[in-house]
């Protein structure tokens, strides 16, 4: 199976667990990045029955809407029912790093409002360890040089993402050579930095459901 096929195959088992949550009328969160499209193209098939979505980034929300499925503001919609999106690296205790697509802050804060987290990926994403994948951390432009000494002094490698400017008009850190053993702590050391806005690191609201597409189907973490 191509990378492609696995995703779609978790996104369609995606769908299978959302079913229950549209049918009982509650607000979908959505996430953003090639698995996230492959659910919200799935999900058109349900937008007559949907009540409403939330969208993590600019980007999703324009699928969304093209598909005919109605985007709401986070702050009208309430808990979400639900929240479905990719990641970059997922350990087995469902601790992500997420970020590469520049939209976490509003994966992070679409996470919090929601009920449940269900992450879909493809297998290549389950890591005993996190950190292979740089870190990305959103943060206030003018913060830019501080927020990069002190990661320095973490242990960590920050280079500034060239050439991106977040939906909330900040600027991204990707850090590079930083093994987390405590994913929760270092989610809090990096929050603390005058200047973050937050990181990637996604320990202390982890993913409730993993959905791992594999050769041999989609298999099910908890
Ligand atoms: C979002 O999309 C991000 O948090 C993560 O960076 C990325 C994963 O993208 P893909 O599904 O394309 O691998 O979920």
């Amino acid at each position: 199976m191509t990378q492609d096929e696995l995703k779609r195959a978790v996104a369609q088992a995606a769908i299978s667990k959302v079913e229950s949550a549209i049918a009982d009328g509650e607000i979908i969160g959505i996430g953003t990045g090639s698995t996230a499209n492959f659910f919200i193209d799935l999900l058109a098939d349900y937008k007559n029955d949907i009540r409403g979505t939330v969208a993590s980034s600019e980007a999703s929300a324009e699928r969304l809407k093209s598909h005919g499925i109605e985007v709401l503001e986070l702050n009208n919609a309430g808990t979400l029912g639900v929240y479905v999106d990719g990641a970059d690296e997922s350990n087995h205790h469902l601790e992500l790093i997420k970020g590469g697509g520049a939209a976490l802050t509003r994966e992070k804060i679409a996470a919090a409002a929601s009920k449940e987290f269900i992450c879909i990926a493809d297998e290549s994403k389950l890591v005993d360890r996190l950190g292979a994948f740089p870190l990305p951390i959103e943060v206030i432009p003018m913060a830019r040089s501080l927020v990069g000494r002190e990661v320095v002094k973490l242990g960590g490698n920050p280079v500034y993402r060239e050439g991106v400017v977040t939906d909330n008009g900040n600027v991204i850190i990707d850090v590079y050579d930083f093994m987390i053993d405590v994913p929760r702590k270092t989610e809090e050391t990096l929050n603390n930095i005058p200047g973050v806005v937050t990181n990637g690191l996604f320990a202390l609201r982890p993913a409730d459901v993993l959905l791992l597409g594999t050769p041999d189907g989609v298999k099910e973490m908890t």
